[in-house]
């Protein structure tokens, strides 16, 4: 990747007019804050932005829509007449929907991201694996891509960079997330206030979660492993097929290596999720089951298989990995 890179990205974006921005399947905080941060400083540069996502954006992080007149919420499903289209924090087209396998005609034009996983989406790319969060990547580039800040654009990246990093307690979290932090701050991010309600605040559903997942945990030589069931989160009333945060919870439990959670979403469909200390890449196992991620942190979901299937074999090649892993320290 070329400094160069930076500059054609700018200059396709100065070029288009109408540019559709995507968020991943199941947005996250640094999914909804890099559309929205990005969208925002398009907007400010007099373009015309559609923000699109295929799920519900998750209540948690619906605090952002604040800071657009009127508070609505901006997202829709599909993109129409777009001149250009955008997919920050996705690691592969089908991340982002099934608009780009149903429009094959129709590119990615850029991708901006910071998956190790990313083979390259878009025409253009800026992936940098190393960082924590694409709003992390994005607010390093912004300058250079001609774009400036607001609070607004502020906030949304804080959003990302403290949800993708666990309030700044990842492996991945370096000296840069600190001061990208700083600027943000600087530039009328409002620490205290994001962080509760993007990362640290819960309903009282999300706790229900919880409850069930240490009940369902099971600890077994250097990994925690827990399963919630679709009749549970039906029981519980959750719709949504988010992990409040659970998975990072397991990985606290003294000796653990990695933490594994299984979420049924329906019969034949398992999302799976793993954490990991240092020395442990979960994203080498994540992507056995056509999954991805980062070494720390890295999901799957398994399609056409019972989740009681498929755990022992998820299982079985996690712990052949800690095993492996242990053997070479
Ligand atoms: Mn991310």
């Amino acid at each position: 990747m070329l400094r160069d890179d930076l500059q054609l990205i700018r200059k396709r974006l100065e070029a288009a007019e109408n540019i559709a921005i995507f968020a991943h399947l199941m947005p996250d905080g640094d999914s909804v804050g890099s559309v929205l941060a990005l969208g925002w400083a398009l907007e400010d540069a007099g373009k015309k932005v559609q923000y699109i996502a295929q799920d519900p954006i998750p209540e948690r992080y619906q605090f952002l829509f604040q800071f657009i007149p009127g508070g609505k919420n901006p997202f829709i499903p599909e993109p129409v007449g777009a001149d250009c289209y955008v997919t920050p924090d996705i690691s592969s087209a089908d991340r982002a929907g099934a608009f780009f396998q149903e429009h094959p005609e129709i590119p990615v034009d850029i991708c901006i991201d910071h998956h190790v996983s990313n083979q390259g989406v878009g025409k253009l790319n800026w992936i940098v694996p190393e960082s924590p969060a694409a709003c992390e990547v994005l607010n390093a580039i912004l300058p250079e891509l001609g774009l400036s800040f607001s609070k607004r654009i502020s906030s949304a990246l804080l959003c990302g960079i403290i949800t993708d990093t666990n309030s700044f307690s990842n492996s991945n979290v370096c000296a840069s997330s600190l001061r990208a932090a700083a600027d943000l701050i600087d530039k009328g991010a409002d620490i205290f206030y994001i962080n509760h309600l993007a990362y640290k605040e819960h309903t009282i559903q999300e706790m229900d979660f919880w409850r069930v997942g240490m009940t369902n945990m099971k600890i077994d030589d250097g990994l925690a492993w827990s399963v919630i069931t679709k009749a549970e989160r039906e029981a519980m009333g959750i719709i949504t097929t988010d992990d409040p945060g659970f998975v990072n919870y397991m990985g606290n439990t003294s000796g653990v290596k990695v933490s594994v959670l299984f979420i049924e979403l329906d019969e034949l469909t398992t999302k799976i999720s793993w954490r990991s200390l240092p020395g442990y890449n979960v994203a080498e196992v994540a992507v056995c089951f056509d999954g991805g991620g980062h070494k720390a942190a890295s999901g799957a979901t398994v399609r056409g298989q019972r989740m009681t299937d498929l755990i022992p074999a998820v299982l079985a090649r996690t712990k052949e990995m800690i095993t492996r892993s242990s053997e070479q320290k």
